[in-house]
Formats: C-alpha cells, structure tokens, sequence
C-alpha cells in the first residue's frame, strides 16, 4: 500500500534528524524531492481520491514538498555554522597586543640616503624639486650648451622613445626649466633616476639616481661650491674621509670639476668597486657655465652660480658598505632588510 503523507512526514524528519554531513542531505534531497522523489509520489496517490478532495490533497502535497526543503536548507546552514565555529576554535590565537613577528619592511638605502641630503640641503636654505624622466633632446642636451654631434654626448647614451623624446641620463636635465621657473637668486636640489645605454660592473648600473644642486646669486665662486660639497659630505659621512678635487670637463660648467672620494670599501687600496683606482667619482661639479644660465633666462651680467650633480646610488653604496652597485637594483630582500630604520 502506498505510504501516506502524515507516514512521509514523520519518516523524513526521522531520517533527517539521522542525517549528519552534506552527503547525507544531499540524498536526502534527492530522495524525497527528486523527479522519482517520494514526496513527488505521492501525487500518484490523487488518482485514488474523489475529485472535491484532490485539490486539497495536492495543496498538502505542496506544503509538505516546501517544508521539506526548508527543513534540509535550515540543516545545512546550521551544519556550515557548525563547522564553522569548530574551524574557529582550532583556529591558532593571535594575541593583538604582542609586537608583530613578520619581519618589518624597510626603505631602500638610496632613498634613506637621498633623504639625509635633502634634510642637509634643506637646512641651507634649497628647495627640493622633482623632474621628468623622460625629456627631450633640449632639456637633456641642448640647454645644457651639448650642441647636436657633440662629442660629451658619446659619454652619456640613452634610451630614446619612437617620438624622439629619450630617458635622462643625468638631473642636469631639469637645470634649464628650474631656472626659467624660479629665475635667480636660486638654490635648488632635485633627486631623480637617470638611465644611461652601458654595460655594467661593479661601480656602473644602467639605472641609478643623481642628485643635482644649483646655487645662483650674486657674487658666487668657486669657494661656496667647495663649502657646499664639504658641508653635504661631512654631514652624511659623520667622520673625516679623503677627498680630491680635479679638473673635469662637462661643457656646462666652466670651470668644471671632478670631485671623487675615497673608496670606503676598500679604505683607498684598490677594489672592483672602485675599478682598483682607489677613488670614486661622486660628485661633478663647476661653475655654471654662462650659456647654461643664459638659456634659463638669468641675467649673467648680475649673477653667477653652481652646479653639481651628486651619484646618489654611489653615495649609498659607500655609505652602507655595499661592493656592487647591481645589488641595490636587484630587489634582493634579504640584502636590502639590512637597512632597516
Ligand atoms: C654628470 O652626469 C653631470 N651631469 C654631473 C654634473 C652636474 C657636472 C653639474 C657638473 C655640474 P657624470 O656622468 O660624471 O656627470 O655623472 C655624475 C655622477 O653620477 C658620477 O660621478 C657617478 O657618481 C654617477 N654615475 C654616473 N654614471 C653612473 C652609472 N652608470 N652608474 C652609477 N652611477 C653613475
């Protein structure tokens, strides 16, 4: 005999109440509310009825169907609730007051150094500018008194862009639109990657940072330059450390320097970080050279000025003691936490 609707009831809630993991409801469902499903069955059962009752049948029917599911949803929530309290007491405890136990980020020694001689410079009275990377054979060359076919531009090859526009190879890039935005008096700092077309070594990366600074005003000489160099030095270094000033050509400054430090890796006795010469060169410098200053529309009549253009990846690399320069690019993590602050 075909099972009733009130017998279906109460075994399905028995059956449920056994019921304990997805499977189980799973077939559950099936079971009972499947196309072969019992509950489907027993509509089989209208044909047994007189016509005034069929519709009240097929409504209980419905409501049963209904409940059914109901009852299996409410199961599966309260098991996922379940299960999720258990996950959440095996869960390991963090203790929010304890200090944190994964190792600290850090700043990148270029950028720790490029913001001790910001701070230096900024004391003296400089403001601290920002400059494209990518700028044009004008700002990079021309305004700088390198005429197209130069021979100082075999020193610095670049990258240029399908659109004549080239990456910077030094911060002396920016000197002409400061000057023409500032005019004079004038002291202005600005840090910035610069790229050059070269193979590297230990002391040569074909990206690094420079830091340029321009001093224009009225009765500025050699000696205020040299006071500057040795102000920023002292300040980074702490300590005393050997210094040489010789003649270097750069057709923007006239007369122009090379200043070159001693090789704190290797204490001036001859390493590959310092190509065995014992020094490195680390911050050009000069007078400015008065075609410069005349293209940045200052008045060369009334003033002079200086410039240098600081190796800031090298200055970093003295400063913490890295041999190669290629290390500070690399993105070595372990290498670069040593610098934590
Ligand atoms: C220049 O770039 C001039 N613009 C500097 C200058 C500015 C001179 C103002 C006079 C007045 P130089 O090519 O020598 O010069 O580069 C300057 C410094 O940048 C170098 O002394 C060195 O410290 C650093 N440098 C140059 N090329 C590289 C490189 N490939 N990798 C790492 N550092 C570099």
């Amino acid at each position: 005999m075909a099972i009733s609707l009130e017998e279906l009831r109460e075994q399905f809630y028995e059956n449920l109440k056994n019921a304990d993991s997805s499977e189980a409801f799973e077939q559950l469902r099936v079971r009972y509310l499947g196309k072969k499903g019992e509950v489907t069955g027993l509509l089989k059962n209208m044909g047994a009825l007189a016509a005034d009752q069929r519709k009240e049948y097929g409504q209980k029917v419905n409501q049963l169907k209904n409940a059914v599911e109901q009852a299996i949803a409410d199961r599966i929530a309260e098991a996922h609730a379940k299960d999720l309290e258990n996950k959440i007491a095996l869960a390991p405890r963090f203790d929010l007051t304890q200090p944190v136990q994964l190792p600290e980020g850090s700043y990148h020694p270029i950028t720790l150094v490029q913001r001790e001689v910001e701070q230096i410079f900024a004391s003296m009275g400089f403001t601290i500018e920002d400059y494209d990377e990518i700028v044009d054979d004008y700002h990079c060359f021309e305004a700088l008194n390198i005429p197209k076919h130069h021979p100082a531009r075999d020193m610095q090859d670049t990258y240029y862009l399908s659109n004549g526009q080239l990456l910077k190879t030094h911060t002396s890039a920016a000197q002409n639109a400061i000057m023409r935005k500032y005019g004079a008096p004038l002291r202005a700092i600005f840090p910035g990657r610069c790229f050059r077309n070269e193979s590297t070594d230990a002391c040569h990366e074909n990206t690094f940072f420079q830091m340029e600074g321009i001093m224009i005003d009225e009765n500025i000489s050699i000696s205020n330059l040299i006071y500057f160099m040795k102000t920023m030095l002292s300040e980074v270094f702490q300590k005393d450390i050997k210094v040489r000033l010789r003649p270097g050509f750069f057709p923007f400054v006239e007369p122009g320097f090379e200043l070159d430090i001693s090789c704190l890796i290797c204490g001036g006795e001859g390493c590959p970080s310092c190509k065995n010469s014992g020094w490195l060169e680390l911050c050009p410098c000069g007078m400015i050279h008065p075609n410069v200053l005349k293209a940045g529309g200052i008045d060369t009549e009334k003033y002079t000025g200086f410039a240098f253009g600081l190796g800031l990846t090298r200055l970093a690399m003295m400063k913490y003691g890295v041999k190669d320069i290629r290390d500070l690019n690399s993105g070595n993590l372990k290498s670069l936490s040593q610098f934590v602050k």
